[in-house]
């Protein structure tokens, strides 16, 4: 399976997908390129997004299932681990935002290099201090955050490494006694966003709970105009201008019937939270689920 819809709009806005993974600006898409000079268009924002079966292995109920069992099944392990370091480090990891691609085109290596090496040494930091289960789920990124650090390889499309994102969200979202936030997906809208959050860490987590069978997700971001505070703000500016207009903070993708999360150390202020997923998978419509509800803000005091 491919992950062309992890990366959807997303990457074109020039951020990055939840781990930050699955770098912007690799669609090959740009299908409808009547796209202009800006950095990002509507024929970017919705990108390379594709139908998407759903991946079993995070799905929403293992999410619940599989990592508290595995974490609990290991006492000495936790034992042994740090888990306040081990969480500091995933913090740091996901804070690692992903250069963006130009319109149509990967990012340069020199700026996946920087990607890489930045987020490095958290990522060996949190395999270190987080124990046999963290491990687990870090460990297949290690060989790809190495190879974008030393060489400016973007990382692949790839589901094992979409699998060991959500993994290493959920571990953090049980363990690390961050302020949860617990998002559902549905066609079109986010379920479970308060309008007030505290400062501070926060483990965002995000289940699809599709019928459509389509892919979400749940991108954070702050707009720089600090006038634009509701959602209805936000939407009346132009695509070509859109992407410019945000600060993005993280992303967390979820496959249909499966979960994504984001580790953010949240200041005062507005955030936004975007689906930019094409609907029904139109890659060349620009008509996106943040445009049938799939938006929201709430206010960090
Ligand atoms: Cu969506």
């Amino acid at each position: 399976m491919t992950l062309h819809l992890r990366r959807t709009g997303v990457a074109a806005i020039g951020l990055t997908v939840a781990a930050g993974l699955l770098m912007a600006g690799c669609s090959k898409t740009s299908a409808a390129d009547t796209t202009g000079t800006s950095s990002v268009t509507s024929s970017d924002l919705s990108a390379s997004a594709h139908s998407h079966p759903s991946t079993p292995n995070h799905s929403a109920e293992s999410r619940s299932k599989e990592s508290p069992t595995s974490e609990t099944s290991t006492p000495s392990d936790a034992k042994d681990a740090d888990i306040a370091a081990a969480c500091k480090a995933l913090m740091s990891f996901d804070a690692v935002q992903s250069p963006g691609g130009g319109p149509g085109g990967p990012p340069p290596a020199e700026d996946v290099k920087k990607w890489g090496s930045a987020r490095l040494p958290a990522l060996e930091e949190a395999i270190t201090k987080g124990g046999d289960a963290l491990g687990a789920y870090l460990k297949p990124l290690l060989p790809v955050i190495k190879a974008a650090a030393s060489d400016g390889t973007t990382p692949p499309e790839s589901d094992e490494l979409l699998v060991s994102a959500a993994g290493y969200e959920s571990w953090a979202h049980k363990n690390c006694g961050y302020q949860n936030v617990d998002v559902t997906a549905v066609d079109y809208a986010y379920q479970g966003i308060p309008a007030t959050l505290k400062a501070g860490a926060t483990s965002l987590g995000l289940t699809n709970k599709t019928e459509k069978g389509e892919f979400h997700l749940a991108l954070l971001a702050r707009a720089k105009d600090a006038t634009i505070t509701t959602v209805d703000q936000l939407l009346a500016v132009p695509m070509p201008e859109f992407g410019s207009k945000l600060d993005m903070l993280g992303a967390a993708p979820a496959a249909p019937g499966g979960a994504g999360g984001i580790l953010v150390d949240l200041k005062p202020g507005r955030y936004f939270v975007l689906c930019p997923i094409p609907v029904g998978g139109d890659e060349t419509s620009g008509d996106m689920h943040m445009m049938h509800g799939m938006a929201a803000t709430f206010e960090v005091s």
